[in-house]
């Protein structure tokens, strides 16, 4: 009896609005029941086995992004390639500057007594001798007597001569055999710029020397000129 009264009760009386209490305020609509608390809690998820899940990292951390179409991936790339490219044409740039502020500092450094030419320098120090006390000295100087093997290399050591105002001794000669100029090494030349009617072997001439227009000479072999090495 007890119990059916009890009953009748609970069904009868009615949720209770919030209060404006300053103790317990609460959020419009909201009642401030027992259920209200636990409205924190993570989603509860039945598993197959019955069990409770937690939240997937999808849910946490939103929707995944969109697959990328096939071949998209490289392009992602495509900004990154694009600053390399300008970055290292800017390094040949700057290194094109380099290498030309070098070249004027050696011509600067050289001259007058010296002259670079593709991989080859011509230098003198203003030493004087006959072919064979020439040809002795550059070695010493860690060269070879100055032979030019191609039009530049004749212009190159021409500078030198002009600068100088006098006639250069070359490492070239015929006394092996006569009317064949050979270089130091036996080997006979491929280039040459005689100045015509040379060489003419006048007097047993086996050397031979270049004069300040570029052209070469034979002369006798105990004169003495300016030395010019090459290195
Ligand atoms: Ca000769
Ligand atoms: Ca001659």
């Amino acid at each position: 009896m007890i119990l059916l009264i009890l009953s009748s009760l609970v069904l009868v009386v009615p949720a209770q609005k919030p209060t404006s209490s300053p103790a317990h305020r609460v959020l419009p609509g909201w009642f401030p029941n027992a259920c209200t608390l636990v409205i924190c809690a993570p989603p509860e998820r039945d598993s197959k086995d019955g069990k409770q899940e937690l939240p997937r990292i999808q849910e946490l951390w939103g929707p995944p992004a969109p697959p990328s179409k096939p071949g998209s991936k490289g392009d992602d790339n495509l900004p990154e390639l694009e600053s390399l490219k300008t970055e290292m044409k800017n390094l040949q740039i700057q290194l094109d500057i380099l290498k030309a502020t070098i070249t004027k500092t050696q011509k600067a450094i050289l001259a007058p007594n010296g002259v670079i030419v593709a991989e080859k320098i011509f230098k003198t120090d203003g030493s004087r001798g006959d072919f064979d006390a020439a040809q002795a000295h550059c070695v010493h100087m860690g060269g070879t007597l100055a032979v030019p093997r191609n039009a530049a290399e004749n212009s190159a050591l021409q500078q030198i001569v002009t600068w100088h105002n006098a006639r250069a001794v070359l490492g070239i000669s015929d006394r092996a055999t006569e009317g064949k100029f050979e270089d130091l090494n036996g080997q006979v030349i491929e280039y040459s710029n005689w100045a015509p009617g040379e060489p003419n072997d006048v007097g047993n001439e086996d050397c031979a020397e270049m004069h300040p227009d570029g052209k070469w000479h034979d002369r006798g072999c105990a004169l003495e000129w300016l030395v010019i090495c090459e290195f």
